[in-house]
Order: C-alpha cells, then sequence, then structure tokens
C-alpha cells in the first residue's frame, strides 16, 4: 500500500505572547524527522484564527527553507486577507493552502462558500478544512463538486468531524481529489478505507506512535497504537486541548514548545505533574517506552 500524507496541524509556540519562530521551527524539524510529510501552520491546534495575518506570514517565512512540505491555513473571516495570505504561500511555492470556510456567522449562502473557495482557489491550490462543529458549515461532497465545477483548485479536504459517513461520500463521489481525516481516533481508520492521509494533532507529541500505527495498519498492534493515542488526546481533552499539547510535546519529545497564547492558559505546575503522571500510567498499561 502506498504510504498515506501524515499532516502534523503544529502548535503556535508563542514567547511573551509574541510567535517564536525559533521554537515553531525547531519542534517543526523535529515533528519532520520523526517521518511526518506536512507541517500545517495555522489549523486550530496551531490557534490559527487567533493569529493576525502577519503572524501566520511570519510562520510561513519561518519554514521557508522545505516549502514542499508546508501547508498554511488562510481562512478567515476577511476574504482579500485570506486571498493576499494564498498569494503569499504561491511565492513561497509551498504545497498548499488549506482553508476553514468562513465561520462564526450564520446565514452564509451556500454560493457565497462556493465563491469564498473558487476565489481563494485562483491564488493557490486549496485543501478545504471542514470541520463543521466549531465552523456551522459543513462542506460536502455536493458542494465539493459545485466548487470544483465554478473552476476551483482544490487538491483535497481535511474532514474534522466523527461523521464517516460523510467522509467516505466524499471520497466516493469527488474524483481526483485527497481526503483527510481530522480527528486524532481516526488515523488506523484512514488507512484501513483507503483513505488518502490523516491530520492529527496528537502528532505534535506522538509522531512515534502514529508510526507505529502506519507500520502496523495491518494487523492487531495497529488498534493496540491507536488505542494508545486516544488515551493520550483524551489526557490532553481533559487537562484543557489545545494548552496542554504543549506539555506533551516537552514531556513525550523532550524539545521545546514555548506557551499558548491566552485564552489558551498555560498550564500550573500541579496540572502538569498530573497529567505527566497519568501519560506514565497510560504509558506503562500498552507497555511503551519513550
Ligand atoms: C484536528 C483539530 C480538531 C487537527 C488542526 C487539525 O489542528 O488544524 O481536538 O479533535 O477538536 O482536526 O485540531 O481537534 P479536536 O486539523
Amino acid at each position: 500500500m502506498e504510504k498515506l500524507d501524515s499532516i502534523v496541524p503544529l502548535i503556535t509556540p508563542f514567547t511573551n505572547n509574541r510567535v517564536d519562530k525559533s521554537i515553531a521551527v525547531k519542534h517543526g524539524e523535529d515533528v519532520f524527522k520523526g517521518g511526518m510529510k506536512y507541517l500545517f501552520i495555522a489549523g486550530t491546534t496551531g490557534l490559527g484564527p487567533s493569529l493576525s495575518m502577519p503572524e501566520r506570514l511570519e510562520l510561513l517565512d519561518a519554514f521557508a527553507h522545505m516549502p514542499d512540505n508546508v501547508i498554511l491555513q488562510c481562512g478567515s473571516l476577511n476574504l482579500e486577507e485570506s486571498i493576499e495570505m494564498a498569494k503569499q504561500a504561491k511565492k513561497y511555492k509551498i504545497y498548499g493552502v488549506a482553508a476553514l470556510p468562513p465561520y462564526y456567522f450564520t446565514g452564509m449562502k451556500r454560493e457565497w462558500l462556493v465563491k469564498y473557495y473558487t476565489k481563494l482557489s485562483k491564488e493557490e491550490p486549496v485543501i478545504i478544512y471542514n470541520y463543521p462543529e466549531t465552523t456551522g458549515y459543513n462542506i460536502t461532497y455536493d458542494i465539493i463538486n459545485d466548487i470544483k465545477k465554478a473552476g476551483g483548485d482544490i487538491i483535497g479536504i481535511k474532514e474534522t468531524t466523527f461523521n464517516m459517513n460523510d467522509i467516505l461520500n466524499t471520497k466516493m463521489y469527488v474524483p481526483d481529489i485527497k481526503v483527510y481525516t481530522g480527528p486524532d481516533q481516526f488515523i488506523l481508520s484512514a488507512f484501513r478505507l483507503g483513505l488518502d492521509g490523516y491530520v492529527s494533532g496528537a502528532s505534535n507529541y506522538g509522531y512515534k506512535i502514529v508510526k507505529l500505527i502506519e507500520e502496523n495498519y495491518s494487523n492487531k498492534d495497529g488498534d493496540r497504537y491507536q488505542f494508545l493515542l486516544n488515551e493520550l488526546a483524551a489526557l490532553s481533552g481533559k487537562y484543557g486541548t489545545i494548552s496542554s499539547i504543549y506539555d506533551m510535546v516537552e514531556i513525550m519529545t523532550g524539545v521545546k514548545a514555548g506557551n499558548p497564547r491566552e485564552p489558551f492558559f498555560k498550564l500550573s505546575m500541579e496540572d502538569r505533574s498530573a497529567l505527566e503522571k497519568e501519560m506514565n500510567a497510560v504509558f506503562k498499561k500498552y507497555n511503551y517506552k519513550l
């Protein structure tokens, strides 16, 4: 079986509330050397919607030495800015941009969603970032086909949904685009269902486990490693989702991760050590050595 695309939605490290490029690059290079193929900048885990355009462009520039492996999330509530980011992405010759649809506002007409993606993809090929729970809009296969009919250059979709039926419909009914799973829990399913890859926030800290899922997807160990990752992702949720990932990166990889940006508050010392204790119990349960 052909290798699937492994995409890491990188955390964005802050120092004194400024994007810390040097920590970002060290962490990005570490996961890349660990075997992950694409670095996804300004996704959800990267606090994308809280980054200004100059901050996103700063990150784009920080990874200018490895353009083929970079995807920039440029979706926003200001299409002109999103288009500007896609133009910059083109200059840097990165693999492509990803884009959340316009979010928060209700009543976006379907034809406006089609226009949004068509206009954006005139600048740079687009991976649609479908996250219905947070955006309020579900970009289903029929909408993608409308975007393509309208001339949109759509190269893939990142499906952050547990609705596998929607994911499989897109795989079935939209020709020639890559279909990526978004939830950490669906990496194994991406292999077993013949999808094209996965985007997993947990790969920031758990890329070695992700590689083990890849190596073992066709046997029972694949399930075991996926369940190990699921338990770590559940702990991450318990200790404060995105904020906890910074600590989990440091605990599992030894690479500095910087701080999140408030209102994602940094974990207290007590929480970090309680998290580490619970992580160690999970490692022990699965007989996993760091
Ligand atoms: C995940 C989202 C959703 C990874 C990104 C990703 O960060 O951009 O915790 O499942 O809501 O799909 O982060 O994460 P959860 O693509």
